[in-house]
């Protein structure tokens, strides 16, 4: 285990070190929502953004079991949802010091980003993901989310909670008891695709559940997230827009 205050200093250090004006240019002139994820391995990242985009076959973000799936940042848009970005990350395996690699690691993309200019890549917001069915975090990724939050809530990034796989309402309101017993609040309990679940008798289906909430819960917090800029120019129209066709899509 990372003691807590190495992980603390590591991501301090980073942070510093990023300049207070590129993370306050990051909400000017974009044309997409950009979301980055982050969270444990296997933890459902990936389908997560497939079920969002409604990726097909043939474009969708690589799912599987086993040992980190996903690599590297990966970028994903859809024209049936014009206007969303969602980029997909590294999975962080507990145990491995891979926590600071790759919190470092998005830190790291999202300076970079910043650095090549290019508003309509700059990100808006973190997803931080966990699985619905677990009751609670080890106490070393733990540590990770709230200096993650603490960070970004000072860098007025808004950090949201995204419960996935929530097929099962006893489960994840446990987890959600759990993360408010933190003090983390912007929380949304997700399920991006079908959950079967076939006993002897009978075959349930449990369907897709809370995209939007998490979407509109996004956007309302990076509205809402201080930056003077983001209610002078374009984007807040342009954001409404993008909200508005996602909110009314049915596909
Ligand atoms: N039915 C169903 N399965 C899910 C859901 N979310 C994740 N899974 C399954 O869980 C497994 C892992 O999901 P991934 O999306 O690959 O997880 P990941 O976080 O991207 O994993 P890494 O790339 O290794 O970091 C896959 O087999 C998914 O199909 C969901 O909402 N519904
Ligand atoms: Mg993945």
């Amino acid at each position: 285990m990372i003691p807590r205050n190495d992980i603390s200093q590591f991501i301090s250090n980073k942070l510093h070190n990023a300049s207070e004006t590129i993370i306050n240019s990051m909400l000017i002139e974009s044309k997409h929502f950009n979301i980055i994820l982050l969270g444990k391995t296997g933890v459902g990242k990936s389908t997560l953004i497939n079920g969002i985009l409604k990726l097909d076959q043939n474009n969708k973000a690589k799912e599987g079991y086993g040992r980190s799936t996903t690599q590297t940042f990966q970028e994903y848009t859809s024209i049936k949802r014009p206007g969303l970005r969602l980029i997909d990350s590294r999975g962080i395996e507990i145990g491995s010091h891979n926590i600071t690699e790759v919190i470092g690691s998005v830190e790291k993309h999202i300076e970079t980003i910043a650095k090549l200019g290019d508003p309509d890549k700059f990100i808006h917001c973190i997803w931080y993901c966990i699985d619905g069915n677990s009751a609670r975090c080890e106490k070393e990724e733990e540590n990770a989310i709230m200096e993650l939050k603490d960070i970004y809530e000072e860098k007025k990034l808004p950090v949201i909670f995204a419960l996935t796989r929530s097929f099962n309402v006893n489960e994840y309101e446990k987890m959600i008891r759990y993360l408010n017993s933190l003090g983390i609040n912007d929380i949304v309990p997700v399920l991006a695709k079908t959950y079967e679940i076939n006993t002897n008798k009978e075959n349930i289906q449990v369907k897709p559940q809370n995209l939007k909430k998490l979407i509109k819960l996004s956007f309302d917090k990076c509205k809402n997230s201080g930056y003077p800029s983001f209610k002078k120019s374009l984007k807040e129209k342009i954001f409404d827009n993008i909200l508005k066709y996602f909110m009314e899509s049915n596909n």
